[in-house]
């Protein structure tokens, strides 16, 4: 009998007034549009770098995502965007990032920009070169206001060890697409090899 009674009153609704509420909440200033993206496909050797930001922490220049705003290494003097790419290591050797977009143009050191919108603004240890500054990344991205959709591939070639003995060198690549980091890997590459690490489709 008291199934009756709540059946009776769940019947009245109140009428509640009804308005639109446009919430600003504190947000990089970058990336920040909602996209589809599915968990990139990976090359077999490579290894998924488990989760270790913290909100707050320093930003440090080492490719990964360091507290958890879904930028690589702001402040770093690279650029994040709705999709950025970042490769790092910490040996002399002198790896290149290629990266195909949907339209099957590639960025890389050789080419910097292509038609989608996509950028390279760090290109490390050209020519073997020590001095410049972060000379163990390289960092690609698109500030379009939505990233390109379609599928991006992501190759790392281990171009030479500049005299350096660096051997069998491990990369961390972290991959950022809206505002959110879509993975981060760790790959160990011999040098001259050339290896499609990762890709993933938007
Ligand atoms: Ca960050
Ligand atoms: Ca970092
Ligand atoms: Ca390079």
């Amino acid at each position: 009998m008291s199934g009756c009674l709540l059946e009776t009153h769940a019947r009245v609704r109140p009428i509640v007034p009804t308005a639109t509420v446009q919430i600003t909440a504190p947000q990089p200033p970058v990336a920040t549009v909602q996209v589809q993206v599915a968990q990139p496909q990976l090359a077999a050797g490579v290894t998924v770098v488990q989760t270790s930001c913290q909100q707050g922490a320093q930003e440090v220049c080492n490719g990964l995502d360091d507290n958890c705003n879904g930028q690589i290494d702001e402040g770093c003097g690279y650029s994040s965007g709705n999709i950025q790419i970042t490769l790092a290591w910490a040996t002399g050797a002198d790896m290149d990032l290629y990266v195909t977009d949907p339209a099957g143009e590639t960025l890389s050191y050789q080419h910097r920009q292509v038609a989608s919108g996509g950028t390279l603004d760090q290109d490390a240890r050209g020519q073997c070169n020590r001095n410049q500054a972060n000379n163990t990344i390289e960092n690609v991205y698109w500030n379009t206001p939505t990233p390109p959709p379609g599928n991006y591939r992501v190759v790392v070639h281990y171009w030479g060890e500049c005299n350096s003995g660096a051997g069998p060198t491990q990369v961390t690549l972290s991959i950022a697409v809206g505002g959110q980091i879509i993975g981060a890997y760790n790959y160990v590459l011999a040098p001259e090899q050339r290896a499609d690490v990762a890709n993933f489709t938007i």
